[in-house]
């Protein structure tokens, strides 16, 4: 199958340029790890696909990276200097948001609706609830390109928190706390009636 191929070329690069440790970095939950590398993959095709075939050549990886190099290159000097390589990362993972982003909105008017995020999360549909609640700062009902990146910079931190808030009222009981403490050892919990 030719997108099967495409996929492991796309994360052979991305072990190459850094991509697949960044992702390792993040962690946080399954469904997040695979949108990431979901996102990651169409960020790496978007760039570096130049005839559009949706498969990358060899030609095709190294033109693009060698872009990159001269790119980040500001002054031209031929090397890259500390603050350079920082500015070239800080390129990649704005440039990743925006790919995630694109992702998630997925009707594409610019914002990502609870729809939205909840078809990324379908597994956690309270959770998922909770999260947009928290990363929808304004109430507008959808997530800007801001608000996703707090919901990125807060990932793991609120969605322990959205998992613990049952009703998603906004805030964690003691009896909703209580009742999530015990992860493993009870037996009591899980999924199934
Ligand atoms: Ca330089
Ligand atoms: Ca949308
Ligand atoms: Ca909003
Ligand atoms: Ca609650």
């Amino acid at each position: 199958m030719k997108s099967l191929k495409a996929l492991a070329v796309a994360l052979a690069v991305a072990s190459v340029s850094g991509y697949g440790s960044l992702a390792q970095a993040r962690g946080g939950f399954d469904g997040d790890n695979l949108l990431d590398q979901h996102t990651q993959l169409t960020t790496l095709l978007a760039q570096y696909d130049s005839n559009g075939d949706g498969r990358l050549s060899s030609d095709e990886i190294a033109a693009a990276r060698a872009a990159e190099f001269t790119a980040s290159d500001s002054d031209s000097s031929g090397g890259l200097s500390l603050a350079e390589l920082q500015a070239m990362q800080s390129k990649r993972q704005s440039d990743e948001l925006s790919a995630r982003f694109a992702v998630l909105d997925s009707d594409s008017n610019g914002a990502v609706s609870e729809t939205e995020l909840q078809a990324m999360h379908p597994l956690d549909s309270t959770a998922t609830a909770a999260v947009f609640k928290l990363a929808d700062s304004d109430n507008s009902g959808g997530l800007s390109l801001a608000e996703l990146q707090t919901l990125e910079d807060n990932r793991e931190l609120w969605w322990h928190f959205a998992s613990m808030d049952a009703d998603a009222d906004g805030a964690v009981t003691q009896a909703e706390f209580l009742a999530t403490q015990p992860q493993r050892g009870m037996g009591g919990r899980g999924g199934r009636h």
